[in-house]
Formats: C-alpha cells, sequence, structure tokens
C-alpha cells in the first residue's frame, strides 16, 4: 500500500477555486499583515518553549482569538526570498529571487498587493523590504535601505530619502497607524507592516535594556552540539555562538549611529557587565554560555517592541471598530536558531529555521484558540489575502488558499509533503545548497553540490531534535524509497529546473559574496 503522504496528488485543496465570491463578502476583509524578521516561534509564549524565554501578550491575544499555526514552513529559509514568497505565492525558481547576494526582485511580475490594488483595495507597505528593487503594487511605501538599521534609520518614502529619529521598531509601528488613519475609509485596505527586529545586531529599544534583569536562560539541550551523525555541511557551517558570533553582536563593541543622547543609556547598562565579563575572562562552556545569554537578552529585548507593535495595531483596530471585518496576520521571514545546536542564524531545511510563526485572526471565519497542525506555508499567504478579498488565485501561484484551514476544514487533498529549496552557497554562514522534502513525519535532505554529494534523512518522530541521520539505514528502506518518489514528484510539480539556473552561481561571484559577508549592510 502507498504511505499516507503520497495518496494526495495535487499541492493542496481547491488549488484555483475561490473559497466564497465577492457577492458573498459584501464587506470585503481589511488585511492586515504584520512580518518580522527572523523571529523564532521559541520566542512567543503561546508557542510554549519549554525555556519560557519570554511573556509575549500581544502575539497572545491573536493565538487567543485566533488560529496559531505549529507547522508553517518556508521554502527557502532567508529574508529576500521569502519575502518574494510572500508577495507571488511561488518558490524561488518561479519568482527569479534566490538569495540576498545577487538576487534583484522583478517587479513587473504579478504580485498579491498588485492585484488587491487593482482590486480597490487601498495598499500600503513600511519598513522591511530587502528586494532590491523598488516595491510596486502599493499605494504607500515607505521602507528600510537594504537591511536597515534600529536607530535613527535612513528610510525611503515613495522614492525620496528621508532620515528618522528613534527605534526602527517604534517607528515603523508609528508610520503604519499613521497611514491608517488618514487612508480612505470608503475602500478596504492591505497594511503591510514590517519589522527590522530582531534581526542581527538584535538592538532592543533603550527602555527595554536590563527587560529581565540579569536572568541566566535555561540552555536549550542541543547547546553543545558536535554534529556527529550529520555530515560535512553541518560541520563546516559559519553560524555558531561560539565562533560566529562577534563583537559588535554581544555589544562588546558599541554601534555605530547613536546619539549623544541615546548613547547615555546604552552605556550605563552595557558598560558595567561588559567590564565584568572582561574581567572574569571566562573560556570555553563559560564563555559560550555567556555569549548565549546576552544574545537571548537582547534578542527577546527586540521582541518585547514587535510584541507592543501588534498590540497597538490591534488596539486601533479596536478603537476604530475594524477588528470584526479584518483578516490579521503575524508571521516572520523563516524561524531562527536560538542556541539550538549551537546556532544562531537559519538557512537549514531543519525544524527551527524552516518553521516560522505564523498566527491568525478573522473573527466570524476563524475559531478563536484553534491550533493547526497541517503543513501549511508563506507560499500561502498570497491566495489566502487574494481568496479572502474575493478574487480569484492565478493558476501560476503554488501555494493553496488557507481559508478552508481558517474554517477547521482542511481538504482532504491538503498538502502531505513539501518541497524546500536552499541556495545562497558560498555567502554568510556558509550553510551548503540543499534541497529536501519534508513529511509530518519525516525529512529526506539532499546536500547536492560536488564537494557535498549526500543525503540525509530525519525520523522526527523518533529524533525530534534531528541529531542522527537514518539515511541508509535498513529499517528505513521502504520510507527512503518512497520519500525519494515523493522528492522527484514534487520537483516535477513544481517545475523545478533539474540544474540550478546561472545567477544561482554564487561560487562566480565568490569574491564579491565574501565581502558582503564581512561587511555590515
Ligand atoms: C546579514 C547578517 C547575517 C544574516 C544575513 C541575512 N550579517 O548578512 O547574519 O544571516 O544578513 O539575514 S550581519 O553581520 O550583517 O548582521 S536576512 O534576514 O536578511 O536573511
Ligand atoms: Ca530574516
Amino acid at each position: 500500500m502507498k504511505p499516507w503522504f503520497l495518496l494526495a496528488v495535487s499541492a493542496c485543496g481547491l488549488l484555483s477555486a475561490t473559497s466564497a465570491s465577492a457577492a458573498e463578502r459584501p464587506n470585503r476583509p481589511n488585511l492586515v499583515f504584520v512580518f518580522s524578521d527572523d523571529h523564532a516561534y521559541q520566542a512567543i509564549s503561546a508557542y510554549g518553549d519549554p525555556r519560557k524565554l519570554i511573556d509575549t501578550p500581544n502575539f497572545d491575544r491573536i493565538a487567543r482569538e485566533g488560529m496559531r499555526f505549529d507547522r508553517c514552513l518556508v521554502p527557502n529559509s532567508i529574508c529576500g526570498p521569502s519575502r518574494a514568497t510572500v508577495l507571488t505565492g511561488k518558490y524561488s525558481h518561479k519568482n527569479g529571487f534566490y538569495n540576498n547576494t545577487n538576487s534583484r526582485f522583478d517587479g513587473s511580475q504579478t504580485t498579491m498587493p498588485k492585484l488587491l490594488q487593482a482590486a480597490g483595495y487601498q495598499t500600503a507597505i513600511v519598513g522591511k523590504w530587502h528586494l532590491v528593487s523598488d516595491p510596486t503594487g502599493f499605494d504607500y511605501w515607505d521602507i528600510l535601505p537594504g537591511q536597515g538599521v534600529y536607530y535613527n534609520p535612513p528610510m525611503i518614502r515613495n522614492g525620496q530619502p528621508v532620515k528618522r529619529a528613534g527605534y526602527v521598531t517604534d517607528i515603523i509601528t508609528d508610520l503604519s497607524l499613521d497611514w491608517l488613519k488618514e487612508r480612505d475609509k470608503s475602500k478596504p485596505f492591505l497594511l503591510m507592516c514590517h519589522h527590522k527586529a530582531p534581526h542581527r545586531e538584535w538592538s532592543p529599544n533603550l527602555k527595554y535594556l536590563g527587560h529581565d534583569g540579569d536572568r541566566n536562560y535555561d540552555l536549550p539541550e542541543t547547546l553543545f552540539d558536535d554534529y556527529s551523525g550529520r555530515g560535512k555541511a553541518e560541520h563546516e557551517q559559519d553560524m555558531t555562538i561560539e565562533k560566529t558570533m562577534n563583537e559588535s553582536d554581544i555589544k562588546l563593541k558599541r554601534l555605530a549611529n547613536l546619539t549623544p543622547e541615546q548613547q547615555g543609556p546604552w552605556d550605563a547598562y552595557y558598560g558595567p557587565r561588559n567590564d565584568a565579563f572582561r574581567k572574569a575572562d571566562l573560556k570555553g562552556r563559560e564563555l559560550v554560555q555567556w555569549k548565549y545569554n546576552r544574545y537571548l537578552h537582547d534578542y527577546l529585548g527586540c521582541i518585547k517592541s514587535v510584541d507592543e507593535s501588534v498590540g497597538r495595531i490591534l488596539q486601533y483596530l479596536d478603537d476604530e471598530g475594524l477588528s470584526e471585518n479584518t483578516l490579521v496576520i503575524y508571521a516572520s521571514d523563516q524561524g531562527f536558531y536560538l542556541g539550538e545546536h549551537g546556532w544562531f542564524d537559519k538557512r537549514w531545511i531543519f525544524e527551527e529555521s524552516l518553521r516560522t510563526p505564523f498566527l491568525a485572526r478573522w473573527p466570524g471565519v476563524i475559531k478563536p484558540g484553534s491550533v493547526n497542525c497541517d503543513l501549511v506555508s508563506n507560499l500561502d499567504f498570497a491566495p489566502t489575502m487574494l481568496d479572502a478579498a474575493g478574487l480569484s488565485v492565478p493558476a501560476e501561484i503554488q501555494g493553496c488558499s488557507l481559508i478552508p484551514v481558517f474554517n477547521g476544514k482542511t481538504p482532504d487533498d491538503w498538502r502531505k509533503s513539501f518541497y524546500y529549496h536552499y541556495y545562497e552557497f558560498p555567502g554568510p554562514h556558509s550553510v551548503a545548497k540543499h534541497y529536501g522534502v519534508v513529511t509530518d513525519r519525516y525529512k529526506l535532505v539532499y546536500f547536492y553540490e560536488p564537494e557535498f554529494n549526500y543525503w540525509e534523512l530525519f525520523d522526527l518522530k523518533k529524533d525530534p531534535r534531528e541529531l542522527k541521520s537514518v539515511y541508509g539505514d535498513a529499517s528505513y528502506a521502504d520510507i527512503q524509497r518512497e520519500l525519494h518518489d515523493e522528492l522527484a514528484r514534487l520537483r516535477k510539480s513544481f517545475e523545478v529546473p533539474d540544474k540550478d539556473a546561472p545567477e544561482t552561481d554564487l561560487k562566480k561571484a565568490l569574491p564579491k559574496a565574501k565581502a558582503k559577508a564581512k561587511t555590515r549592510k
């Protein structure tokens, strides 16, 4: 008999149909999409990390009043590609944005904001963009150039450079709320509020320095992983707290662009702690633990502001009587490591990187307090928003509308397997190119470049931390064969070319890639 995950023939249910026509939804819903950069689901209290890292009342409010998705997977776990997927509902090989090194978004292609705009929605994007070309499909755009900075960020407002004073998360929230206040109230809207936080070098708002005292966070079980049981790529990556995390990351160095008024409280917090650290002259595991605590303190401080931003936006919707008719989505561009496997960063097909937090609220459509474990993806965001607006979903979109899932009626032919493909190598953090297939229990991965060229197979039920590949183990022979077949089927159905597109060959651009890895954008 065929295994369950091979039974599904289509990618997921209701491929091109809309779940409800525009006529059935006379009051087209508003769409509020709050997106962050590198937010680990482990850092949202609603997801229940055993370390209990932080209390996030506003993210938790969306989960309580809506749905928490426990398996939202990204097709290429890195910033630009993830954003291109959100806009297009397509894999990197279809939208042309493969990596942060040499990709440039082709803004002439069809995107979800363009379709909504053409259908009479007011559209805005505020904050992180990171797609190189100028935004298209937005009535208003006010973006950070490149990665952006945490304090006093230069921004680009509808093509014009502007300099802003203050903390970036607050600025993005203020600008988003200003746009909402000034919009044409007779039309529905799409607001994409895209935070920079908590991206590296994870600098919190000054008011959150010391937010949890000098807490020692519980350590993840795998902080001192030695990568045995896995291959060359895992051994040769460059993303460990121990070796890769640098002096700016752990605030032994001052940031470049604080005003003297901002520098005062910054020095008052970090100064004495850094002095004590230098005096202690820590080594080995003690040093890694100190860096881990400093990292989490700063990272979680950034999260506090993003949570606050969500709270302010939800409050505005309440005050204006908009909450009932608004689909609110919160997600990150990918997951992130908070010390698991000794790492920070993302890029891998492995869980902490692959799984992004995803919370959605839509009163009357989503049952409050629901939890969903289906394989969903940020590929599904564009078709979901189009469907919510009563628009038909273009056939070339590779994701699927989540509205039946919101209704608690996941179609029988919903995806049971997921295709993943990462391309940015050589590049920052040195994660080798790989692709693979993920099901609810297994993961088959291929590191396909000649100097790597090996397969791995993980059984998440027996090995949830993904510590030991069982590829080639006789007891997994059947499942291994089936996963190979499924991977081939997915590559064919998503029209993945046999050979990667020439622009993904970063070895040719190696000197540039190396320079970029060293230079802060
Ligand atoms: C920068 C960071 C990396 C990070 C990439 C991509 N280095 O290069 O740590 O992986 O961005 O991040 S830094 O020294 O500039 O901080 S992404 O979110 O844009 O994908
Ligand atoms: Ca990111």
